[in-house]
């Protein structure tokens, strides 16, 4: 077997067993090449189980964010549409290791994009826009990985919720609208969509430019989550995540870990 084939079995059985792995680069010097290679293996292996892809998200896209963890470009990451929550549906807990969520924006594509895309209009490319929320989850142990090992786990991708979409050319500027978390009604982040890139309108010609690079193919129809405007926080094990986006409206998704509702709380 291949080395990608090997790492992208060991990401994928970690995936579905929640129980977390050692980082790739730990064994091996893994490059960018092999780590997006290791990424197509491991959506291979759930294309071959029904999934379909459903489209891509970005990460890094906060300077923040990117100087936290030492690197100095995007990354891409596949979505496919078993992580898709219906606005509002339950994510069970138990399925992932130590998932965050994070509020997001989502384009829905209205065309095939390729390399080019960087030099046309966004209204050429673009459909509609929503408030989304991400649940990321690294498969590696405590959350702790190199570049090239959170390329190969697909970007930390675990599920996402999108709200209500708004055509493009009804939603304005997108540049710096205020992006609030909340969590069971209480806010637990606020940030602004300027934390993405600058303006989120630029995770198209980003996400254009890493697929062209390194293999995807982005499909009209499918969606592109542009990235976070605020720090992941951890989701907890029950309740109800908000991500408010000015003016576009919000997603909605709740945590279910089994658990009878209370269990844990102090007695008053
Ligand atoms: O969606 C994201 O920004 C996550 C990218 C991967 C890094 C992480 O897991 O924090
Ligand atoms: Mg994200």
């Amino acid at each position: 077997m291949s080395v990608d084939a090997v790492f992208a079995a060991a990401l994928d059985t970690a995936q579905r067993t929640a129980a977390p792995i050692s980082q790739l680069s730990a064994a091996d010097a893994v490059g960018l090449d092999t780590a997006y290679a290791t990424q197509h293996a491991l959506i291979a292996r759930r294309l071959a189980r029904g999934e379909r892809v459903a489209g891509v998200k970005l990460g890094f896209t906060s300077r923040a964010k990117a100087q936290q963890m030492g690197v100095h470009d995007v990354i891409l990451g596949t979505l496919t549409d078993a992580m898709r929550l219906d606005d509002g549906a339950v994510f069970d807990r138990r399925s992932a290791i130590h998932p965050r969520v994070e509020p997001e924006v989502a384009y829905l594509l209205a065309a095939d994009v390729d390399g080019t895309a960087g030099d046309r209009p966004l209204s050429s490319l673009v459909a509609a826009v929503a408030p989304a929320l991400e649940i990321i989850d690294s498969r590696y142990r405590d959350f702790r990985f190199s570049l090239a090992d959170v390329i190969a786990d697909n970007a930390s991708a675990a599920a996402y919720a999108i709200g209500p979409w708004t055509p493009l050319n009804r939603a304005g500027a997108l540049d710096n609208r205020a992006v609030r978390l909340e969590i069971d009604g209480r806010t637990v982040a606020t940030g602004s969509t300027a934390a993405i890139l600058g303006d989120p309108g630029r995770a198209i010609g980003a996400a254009a430019r890493l697929a062209a690079r390194h293999g995807f193919t982005l499909r009209a129809g499918t969606v592109l989550l542009a990235g976070a405007a605020t720090a992941a926080l951890p989701l907890p094990g029950r309740g109800v995540v908000d991500a408010a986006v000015a003016r576009l409206g919000r997603a909605i998704l709740r945590t279910d870990d089994g658990t009878a509702p209370g269990a844990g709380e102090a007695a008053s």
